[in-house]
């Protein structure tokens, strides 16, 4: 079965020059990349893509980890499409936390826990297709994503002021 799961590169993984590595150890899978941009994580997007995690003790810490306050502030959100590829990308993944991550994993070859006990491991992807529904939402529009994945509607805005090159 066809399907879409989010995958970011986490700011570790941009701060360390991994891009190239992750992109090549997902490309293994043959599944398409179908959207990909550079994003400044705020703090509400920080918070409502964990927001199930908000009662464990590393929650403030993962907060600010995915922010990019302790790397770069910056991540590589990306929408891989095609068959089985939720299962596909953890599997290359690897295990949530890197010191038990199968050490060919992505995870295992380049995470690390911090002292503060934050698992840094370089690349989030969705664990099954309600998650990957709820992520894809977050953080993209339906026009960043090359294919029709989840059915859309038409807003019509009336005044909208937007920025625009000078
Ligand atoms: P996942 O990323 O493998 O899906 P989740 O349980 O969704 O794992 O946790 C989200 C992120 O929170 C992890 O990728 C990791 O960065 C961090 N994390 C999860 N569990 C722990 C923990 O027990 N200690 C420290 N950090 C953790
Ligand atoms: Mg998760």
């Amino acid at each position: 079965m066809n399907q879409q799961t989010l995958i970011l590169i986490k700011p570790d993984g941009l701060k360390k020059s991994l891009t190239g590595n992750v992109l090549t150890r997902l490309s293994e899978t043959k599944l398409d990349i179908v959207a990909t941009k550079i994003v400044k994580v705020s703090r509400k997007l920080a918070e409502e893509h964990y927001s199930a995690l908000r009662d464990k003790p590393f929650y403030e810490e993962l907060i600010k980890y995915i922010m990019g306050d302790y790397h770069k502030h910056k991540v590589m959100a990306m929408v891989y499409y095609g068959e089985s590829a939720i299962d596909k990308v953890r599997e290359i993944c690897g295990a949530t936390n890197p010191e038990e991550a199968d050490p060919v994993s992505i995870r295992g070859a380049y995470g690390r826990i911090t002292t503060k006990g934050v698992y840094e491991n370089v690349i989030h992807a969705s664990r099954n297709s309600e998650e990957a529904e709820r992520e894809i939402k977050l953080w993209f529009e339906p026009d960043e994503i090359i294919v029709d994945i989840y059915p859309t509607g038409i807003l019509e805005l009336k005044s909208v002021k937007k920025r625009i090159w000078a």
